[in-house]
């Protein structure tokens, strides 16, 4: 089974050009501001000081790079729906972000995540038609699970299930728990 040993981080970049370049299979981080998407990489690498993380929404602005092992990277990237950003700053961030999933060659799978307290947002809906559309590949991490009781994140998990036709992983930060099923999930898709 996977065993992340140590984690490196690469690049703060703002676009696609910037990124480094890398042979490693990486995964894209993708999701509403506030979401938990720096916080799930300090967890699962088991390193607290990786990724900023923050109670301010907005906190992450640029693609942040990671490199796991020397085994794949993972890209963390600014939540979407953060209202305090400018309408200019944010389409600015869109077209970025868009180039960057669409040419960034070794990009494996984005993953969505969804907070298990809420229903699932406009932005988070356009995400995934966008997703479709382009025919990339993604999966569904449920993150803040520790909100909800084990028959909530049983039910919530079929409901996305069925909604967004992929794999959901329930996830929280605030443990371990969750942590094995999500490595075995990043394994398989590594390969
Ligand atoms: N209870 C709980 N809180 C969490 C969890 N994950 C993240 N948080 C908290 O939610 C807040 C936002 O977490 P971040 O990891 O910074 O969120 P983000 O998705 O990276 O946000 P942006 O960088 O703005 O896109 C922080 O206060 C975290 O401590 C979780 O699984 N459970
Ligand atoms: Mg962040």
């Amino acid at each position: 089974m996977l065993k992340i040993k140590n984690t490196k981080f690469l690049i703060s970049a703002p676009d696609l050009n910037h990124c480094t370049k890398t042979n490693l299979p990486e995964f894209a981080l993708l999701g509403r501001s506030n979401v938990g998407k720096s916080s799930f990489i300090n967890r699962i690498t088991d390193n607290y000081k990786l990724a900023k993380t923050s109670n301010t929404p907005g906190k992450t602005r640029l693609i942040n790079l990671f490199d796991v092992n020397g085994e794949f990277c993972i890209a963390d990237l600014p939540g979407y729906g953060y209202a305090k950003v400018s309408k200019t700053e944010q389409n600015a961030w869109q077209k970025n972000l868009e180039e960057y999933l669409l040419k960034r060659e070794n990009l494996k799978s984005s993953i969505l995540f969804i907070d298990a307290r809420h229903d699932i947002q406009k932005n988070d809906l356009q995400m995934y038609e966008w997703l479709k559309i382009k025919n990339l590949p993604y999966f569904v991490i449920m993150t803040k699970c520790d909100y909800l009781s084990r028959n909530e994140i049983f039910n919530k998990i079929s409901s996305l299930n069925i909604f967004f036709g992929c794999d959901v992983l329930p996830f929280s930060s605030k443990n371990d728990f969750y942590v094995k099923n999500v490595l075995i999930k990043l394994e398989s898709l590594i390969k």
